[in-house]
């Protein structure tokens, strides 16, 4: 997958280096190419934002200088070596007014050969940038959760980070992702339980006998309905919906 960002702090993506991200990398699995904002702006300040039209607190990122980088960052994949990707990338801006990224989004994500993503800075992008793109590529604005961040940076990060995980190769047991809270299946809308691993005993605390049973049957069910219990501790949410019809007999019980 070819991952394009373009950001007034392209060094914010450093930690893409290092774990999962730095090795799928390595192994050309994911191609991130980070761009500087400002090498489009057209002033010797390199100015990339402007004061609200309309009036109102801070300042939005000009509509020109996006739209030169975009061009010219669709350009450079288009003609990048190995003529892959071709076509248009899905670009993505991060926003706090987007729809909410979910699994669902980060596994429709991880399908596509090319994303580019535009965070902002400031009050956001002069809303005709997504206007422009929308009549020439698929153009999502998400948000990463409700609550505001100081800008779209550290969403990209969150995005790439989960979408990565979910490209073939980079995870090394490719059942980790099946049995991952939100992912769909069996234990869909289910909060993934309690994990333990040696010794036996910590600090007086014990190890659940059954996972020390290896009846395999019985450590299935056990799972679930811890991952029962946890669900409906911290998110009763996900069990009132429509995820509910999911639930067997004996979940009901739990
Ligand atoms: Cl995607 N951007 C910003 N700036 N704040 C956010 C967000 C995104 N998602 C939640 N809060």
């Amino acid at each position: 997958m070819r991952v394009d960002i373009i950001s007034i702090f392209p060094e914010y993506f450093a930690p893409l280096d290092v774990s999962l991200m730095g090795k799928a990398r390595e192994r050309g699995i994911l191609d991130i190419h980070l761009h500087q904002l400002r090498d489009w702006a057209h002033d010797v300040h390199k100015t990339v934002d402007d004061t609200p039209y309309g009036g109102g607190p801070g300042m939005v990122m000009k509509p020109e200088i996006w739209g030169e980088a975009v061009d010219a960052v669709i350009d450079l994949g288009r003609s990048a070596e190995g003529g892959e990707p071709s076509g248009s990338p899905r670009m993505v801006v991060p926003t706090p007014s987007g729809r909410p990224f979910t699994q669902e989004v980060a596994l429709e994500y991880a399908k596509e050969p090319w994303l580019l993503f535009a965070p902002a800075r400031y009050e956001g992008i002069d809303s005709r940038v997504v206007a422009e793109y929308g009549t020439r590529l698929r153009v999502d604005e998400v948000s990463i959760g409700d609550y505001v961040l100081a800008g779209g940076e550290a969403a990209v990060l969150v995005m790439v980070e989960a979408v990565g995980r979910l490209l073939p190769g980079v995870l090394g047991n490719v059942r980790s992702v099946a049995d991952d809270s939100f992912a769909p299946g069996a234990m869909a809308n289910l909060l993934e339980g309690p994990v333990y691993t040696k010794p036996p005993v910590w600090r007086g605390h014990e190890v659940p006998d059954v996972l020390l049973s290896g009846h395999h049957g019985k450590i299935a069910r056990w799972r679930r309905d811890e991952a029962l219990r946890r669900t409906a501790a911290n998110r009763p949410d996900l069990l009132a919906g429509p995820g509910r019809d999911a639930l067997d007999a004996r979940d009901r019980q739990v």
